[in-house]
């Protein structure tokens, strides 16, 4: 029978990668805000104590710490110190993530292999040393921060398009994998979201216009407008919550409709 606690995440221990400020911070305040302890981390101090400090200023004390999540040591470390802090991981969501808008042709393989290592291997990574305490504590919840990118490509993001698109599946063969371990996987694909990382597309040309992009983006998009990290909140305590039980190996896209819409007919 329906309950609207079902939604509530009490008593939850939930870990967001690289959840220092941006998408990974909105959700993570979210949870916090629905019950959970939060746990976060970020590639260096500075950023760990930045975060600590703007989760208190919401009055949330989260636990936060360095990990680099393409490090399997570093990884399996601070899943120790979460197990010894708090004795289980309810929910993992895999946010941590880069991209390089760079030409194919003109990228280096190392830089491909980079966004590849970010945004798929380290999502591998953190849920394998994860899924071991799921299975022991007889459920949990994993979280990948897709993208439209995980459908579609474009100029320039050649590696970041193949990371997401691999993250997708990822997210499929965990549901596959451990779902009969009561273990829910599921994606969520942010539409173009107002973030440091797309700041670049959203900067005031010199003569104070607005970037292309960011006319293109708002034209492309049925809202009207850029998302913000905070539209993302909601579908993510959901698929966090026992009131997403039964939803497994599925890709929630919050984008404001672009990802149907063929795009406004020229004037
Ligand atoms: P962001 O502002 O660039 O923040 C990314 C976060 O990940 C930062 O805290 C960063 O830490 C951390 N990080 C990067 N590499 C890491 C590593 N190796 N180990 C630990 N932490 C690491 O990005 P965002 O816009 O919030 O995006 C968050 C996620 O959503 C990403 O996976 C992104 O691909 C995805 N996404 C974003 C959009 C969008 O439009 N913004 C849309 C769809 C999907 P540092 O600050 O220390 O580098
Ligand atoms: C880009 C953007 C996108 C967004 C997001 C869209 O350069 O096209 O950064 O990739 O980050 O992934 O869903």
């Amino acid at each position: 029978m329906f309950d609207s606690k079902d939604f509530r995440l009490d008593g939850k221990v939930a870990w967001v990668t690289g959840a220092s400020y941006g998408i990974g911070f909105a959700i993570a305040t979210a949870f916090a805000k629905a019950g959970a302890q939060v746990v976060f981390n970020d590639l260096n101090p500075e950023k760990c104590e930045l975060g600590k400090k703007a989760y208190a200023d919401l009055g949330i004390e989260a636990y936060g710490d360095v990990c680099d999540v393409t490090k399997e040591e570093q990884v399996q470390a601070f899943v120790k110190k979460i197990i010894e802090k708090y004795g289980h991981i309810d929910i993992l969501v895999n946010n941590a993530g880069i991209i390089k808008r760079i030409p194919m042709t003109e990228m280096e393989a190392k830089d491909f292999r980079q966004v590849i290592d970010v945004d798929l291997v380290a999502p591998f990574i953190v849920s394998k040393a994860v899924i071991p305490f799921m299975i022991q504590e007889g459920h949990g919840k994993i979280i990948n921060i897709c993208s439209m990118m995980s459908e579609l490509g474009r100029e320039t993001v050649s590696a970041y398009a193949a990371a997401k698109g691999g993250l997708k599946m990822l997210t499929r063969n965990i549901c596959s994998e451990y779902g009969g371990a009561n273990i829910q996987c599921n994606g969520i694909g942010p539409g173009y979201i107002a973030t440091p990382q797309t700041a670049p597309l959203r900067e005031r040309q010199p003569d104070g216009s607005r970037h292309p992009f960011d006319s293109f983006i708002v034209s492309k998009t049925p809202a009207g407008r850029w998302g913000t990290p905070e539209d993302l909140q909601g579908p993510a305590v959901f698929l966090a919550s026992d009131a997403s039980n039964f939803v497994n190996g599925h890709v929630l896209y919050v984008d404001g409709g672009i990802l149907a819409y063929i795009g406004k007919q020229p004037q």
